[in-house]
């Protein structure tokens, strides 16, 4: 059944259109190849020529003769070994994503700081202020190209590190700071941490499933509170931190007249030029020179939320819609750069006219055109790169161009510092007045639902019925990546949506100060602003004095990526009660779902659970808020006293 694939309608009409040009996409190669169930459970090791070896969990007691074997592998690994090694390299595969773009950001920053790049400029002095006190940097009268250039390198010396610890470690709660340190899991160099984490699962080192995870909670550290953090905080300094901008999302805003250039992947680095070479009059007059009424730029997964966030550049479609996006006949140039561009999308893009272009050294695609990003000669390359969607336009001359009605405005762009200004004014910014109204009970919790979407379920379905229930039940949502765009494209991130769809507490926090009960807060990347602001509300006190005892939960419930589970991980491990939908690749071995999702809480106060149905994750989460609550004594202010006139006297009396 088609509503079985996605709640949206754009995407529902142009999976009808592919089926119609006979196009195979990420939909129909799921019902095609099911996923294998040994892999999805964690239960198969291919880490060394004598496997691959597969342990899968038993179907029934009966099958053990009662007494239980130990499964294991030919070199003797046992399952949860195995699954405990697969666990953890997801996490090195998806902290070293995270981190190579931000290794990619850090050189460019420090390019920009020395002077050596043209088109990129320091435009936030005021966050590099902040940054390079957080990195113990002097500031003093020194030039903003001195303080940048310090910045940079020392961000960069991050990744190389051998000893000590991050910088930003410093920036979590006291509590949290000494907790990781007792433990040893405070991260010492981003690089070294994936290293380590890959030696350990080699085969035949760490056989402990235990020290295993106590390394991937450090190697995820290392992602949240560095690469991420590190990507997050140079981007803002390069291209301004973001504050609220009205944008528009879903396949609606590919224009039929116009160059429609779609911006795939996850850097923001090429796409600021290409804004601003779709300005350049030279590129417009091009344009209308090939019969164009101009250009229009449009974003895909998270490099859209980056341009989105800091230009209000509008955003084509979330992870599932990327071929539907070309299958649109609109699309005249897709420009990919790295991360969750589906291979596909060269063989969807020759059945239409669209040419693929892939920019970056790192992620080739056959069948695509390569036009390399070259930072020191970038202006050059954008408008190389826009010339050549122009150059293609007239080829959609003749051909059926199909472009769904549905677009949907929104308001974007809460950075950590927005929401502090935002609640608390400009004279007394802090998060003072989001803790006062989540302890007199007007907002019961804060939830941070991010994340993927998933073939295997319905696209968008589990990240919207999670949140409508969250904001139902008084708790704010903050969001990011593909889970923000799901919202945008249901009309969530909108003012409007407080009195439609929250609880009467949060509603009216929402309508007094003016904004949407789930904060776009960006890309991926910016999970790390999650944790600054997590840490923003325990500074401000009253709410305990770690991360994990904020009335506070984590989700994704569409998740898919690797990088997903190290998000979850540095969730987990900074105290986040973390859900995860669609699949969870340990349920092979109990002993780690038994350290997941229960023992983890005792080691770091925050822990996993695995739930599909987004309708009961959404209550596991509201259930754990309540019991933060009750823990922090606030149960008892949700309580309203009724004073009787016996009441009243006695009052009066006193
Ligand atoms: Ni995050 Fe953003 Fe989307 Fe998932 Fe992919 S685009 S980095 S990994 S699919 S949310």
């Amino acid at each position: 059944m088609a509503e079985e694939k996605s709640v949206d309608k754009a995407t529902l009409e142009m999976l009808a259109k592919a089926k119609a040009d006979k196009v195979s996409t990420v939909f129909d190669r799921a019902e095609e190849m099911k996923p294998c169930p040994i892999g999805a459970e964690g239960s198969c090791c291919k880490n060394c020529s004598m496997g691959p070896c597969r342990v899968p969990a038993p179907k029934k007691k009966a099958e053990t003769g009662g007494e239980k074997a130990k499964r294991r592998g030919v070199c003797g690994a046992t399952a949860e070994t195995i699954s405990a090694r697969n666990f953890v390299r997801m996490i090195a595969a998806g902290t070293s994503a995270h981190s190579d773009h931000a290794r990619g950001v850090a050189e460019l920053f420090l390019a920009t700081a020395r002077g050596e790049v043209p088109g990129y400029a320091i435009k936030d002095e005021q966050k590099l202020y902040q940054v390079a006190l957080d990195l113990g940097i002097e500031i003093g009268d020194r030039s903003v190209k001195e303080i940048a250039i310090e910045v940079g390198e020392k961000c960069l010396a991050e990744f190389g590190r051998q000893h000590g610890e991050l910088h930003f470690v410093k920036r979590a709660p006291l509590k949290r700071q000494e907790l990781w340190r007792k433990l040893g899991i405070a991260p010492r160099g981003i690089d070294r941490e994936v290293v380590e984490l890959m030696h350990r699962t080699h085969m035949g080192v760490d056989q402990d499933y235990h020290n295993l995870l106590l390394q991937g909670s450090r190697c995820a550290l290392a992602d949240g509170w560095g690469g991420s953090m590190i990507s997050t905080e140079l981007q803002d300094i390069l291209f301004g931190n973001p504050v609220p901008i009205l944008g528009k999302i879903n396949l609606g805003v590919l224009k039929e007249d116009q160059v429609n250039v779609v911006m795939h992947g996850h850097e923001p680095l090429l796409p600021e030029l290409l804004v601003v070479a779709s300005q350049d009059p030279e590129i417009q007059a091009y344009a209308k020179s090939k019969g164009a009424k101009g250009i229009n730029l449009a974003g895909m997964c998270c490099s859209a939320n980056e341009v989105l966030m800091r230009h209000g550049i509008p955003v084509a479609g979330n992870f599932l819609q990327q071929e539907l996006a070309i299958v649109t006949g609109a699309v005249d140039a897709m420009v990919v750069d790295v991360q969750c561009e589906m291979q596909s999308l060269a063989d969807v893009a020759k059945c239409y006219h669209t040419k693929v272009v892939t920019t970056n050294p790192r992620a080739k695609m056959q069948g695509a055109t390569h036009i390399e990003f070259d930072e020191h000669h970038g202006p050059e390359v954008a408008k190389k790169i826009l010339r050549a969607a122009i150059d293609n336009f007239p080829n959609r001359k003749g051909k059926v161009v199909q472009i769904p009605a549905e677009s949907q405005e929104m308001i974007v762009g809460f950075s950590h510092e927005t929401i502090n200004y935002l609640l608390g004014g400009l004279f007394r910014s802090s998060y003072r007045p989001l803790n006062d109204n989540i302890i007199n009970g007007r907002i019961r919790g804060v939830a941070g639902v991010v994340g993927c979407n998933n073939c295997r379920t319905t696209h968008d379905s589990a990240h919207l019925t999670m949140i409508k229930e969250l904001i139902k039940n008084d708790v704010i949502v903050l969001t990011t990546g593909c889970s923000a765009m799901a919202c945008g494209k249901a009309g969530l991130l909108t003012p409007e949506a407080a009195s439609r769809y929250c609880g009467a507490g949060l509603a009216e926090v929402c309508e007094a100060v003016g904004i949407p009960p789930i904060l776009h807060m960006g890309a991926c990347v910016d999970n790390s602003r999650i944790l600054m602001a997590a840490t923003a509300v325990v500074k401000d006190g009253g709410l305990g004095d770690d991360i994990s005892d904020l009335p506070a939960a984590g989700a994704a419930p569409e998740w898919m990526s690797e990088k997903a589970i190290a998000i979850g991980q540095y969730f987990v491990a900074s105290g986040v009660f973390t859900v995860f939908g669609t699949t969870f690749p340990i349920t092979g071995s109990e002993e780690m779902c038994k350290l997941l999702f229960e023992e983890m809480e005792e080691v770091v106060g925050g822990k996993w659970a695995f739930e599909p149905d987004p309708e009961k994750a959404a209550q596991l989460m509201i259930a754990h808020i309540d019991k933060k609550r009750k823990a922090l004594g606030l149960d008892k202010a949700r309580e309203r006293v009724l004073y009787d006139m016996a009441m009243r006297r006695e009052l009066d009396a006193v």
